[in-house]
């Protein structure tokens, strides 16, 4: 099927069609943020499922109940997409939200609310591969073509929820303060436990050591890829076909250097560059 036939747009961003719908964007919109609520922000493909497996744990203390019974789409949803209507009453307390907007296209109660977002961000370069992965799995995206063409699309904001640029611009000038804390998949791949602490600290959890080795061992990439509750497999595979790319496909730091070519590596950060270059804010890590 065409890009035209897959996606729906809304406020110039190109989202599925099989996700989300007019109605679900409606939903979003409307949705009344409570002070206690908090949400995962990504750009796609930047550790959004990983959130869904640390969220429920580091609320509730670590009581793997949810990352055993409930799959990741409904235990910590999307804002944007169609489920949230059919599981927000089941949600529990503090709730756990994930979403891919840009900031901009945040509802109303989000920014009247006290609730608080993290922030998680990872290179675009292994962004793009892994997103290049999935839209050959992925039944509703697109064939994304050759490497190099879906580079082209990535950077021209031809691929859902548009330029990745687009949306760490918009995050990382916000008025959000102490509410929003920045994270990178880069770190949390290098010391998981780490990065739980910090995600313990800002959401006011006083988690001791021996719950955060249980939560960092459960959400490990390892652990996730086996959790049916997490790894899609219970996603029939005309929408998901792990024997193309599994959703967990690799994990790891720096995959985009089995990808690129020089040239296309120099124009990819040139674009990149160029789109930031004015920006106030510096990345968590040296582009090249
Ligand atoms: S999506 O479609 O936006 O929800 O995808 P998202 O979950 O943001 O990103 C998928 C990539 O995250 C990797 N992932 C992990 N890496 C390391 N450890 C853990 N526990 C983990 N969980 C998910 C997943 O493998 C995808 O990256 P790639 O590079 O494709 O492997």
């Amino acid at each position: 099927m065409s890009p035209g036939e897959l996606y729906l747009q809304n406020n110039g961003l190109l989202l599925p069609k099989e996700t989300h719908s007019f109605e679900s964007l409606k939903f979003a919109q409307e949705f009344t943020f409570k002070d206690n609520d908090v949400l995962a922000v990504t750009f796609p493909k930047s550790g959004t499922i990983w959130m869904q497996e640390i969220l429920p744990l580091v609320l509730n203390g670590g009581d793997l109940t949810p990352i055993e019974t409930i799959p990741n789409w409904d235990r910590v949803p999307w804002l944007e997409e169609k489920r949230l209507a059919l599981v927000v009453d089941q949600l529990p307390s503090p709730r756990a939200l994930v979403t891919h907007f840009p900031y901009h296209v945040m509802p109303p109660s989000f920014h009247n609310s006290k609730a608080k977002a993290i922030y998680v961000m990872r290179n675009p370069k292994d962004v793009v591969v892994s997103s290049y992965y999935f839209s050959q799995m992925a039944g509703f995206l697109p064939d994304p073509g050759t490497f190099e063409e879906f580079v082209n699309d990535f950077l021209e904001g031809k691929v859902m929820f548009g330029k990745w640029t687009d949306h760490v611009k918009s995050w990382a000038n916000t008025e959000l303060g102490d509410r929003i804390m920045f994270l990178t998949y880069e770190d949390m791949v290098k010391d998981l436990p780490a990065a739980l602490r910090r995600i313990s600290d800002f959401l006011g959890r006083n988690l001791s050591e021996e719950v955060i080795e249980k939560i960092a061992e459960h959400c490990s990439f390892k652990s996730m890829k086996a959790n049916k509750m997490s790894n899609f497999s219970l996603v029939p595979k005309v929408f998901m076909d792990s024997d193309r790319s599994p959703f967990l496909r690799k994990g790891v730091v720096g995959d985009w250097k089995n990808h690129f070519s020089p040239e296309l590596l120099a124009r990819f950060l040139s674009v990149i560059g160029k789109e930031l270059e004015t920006e106030s804010f510096s990345l968590p890590w040296s582009l090249d």
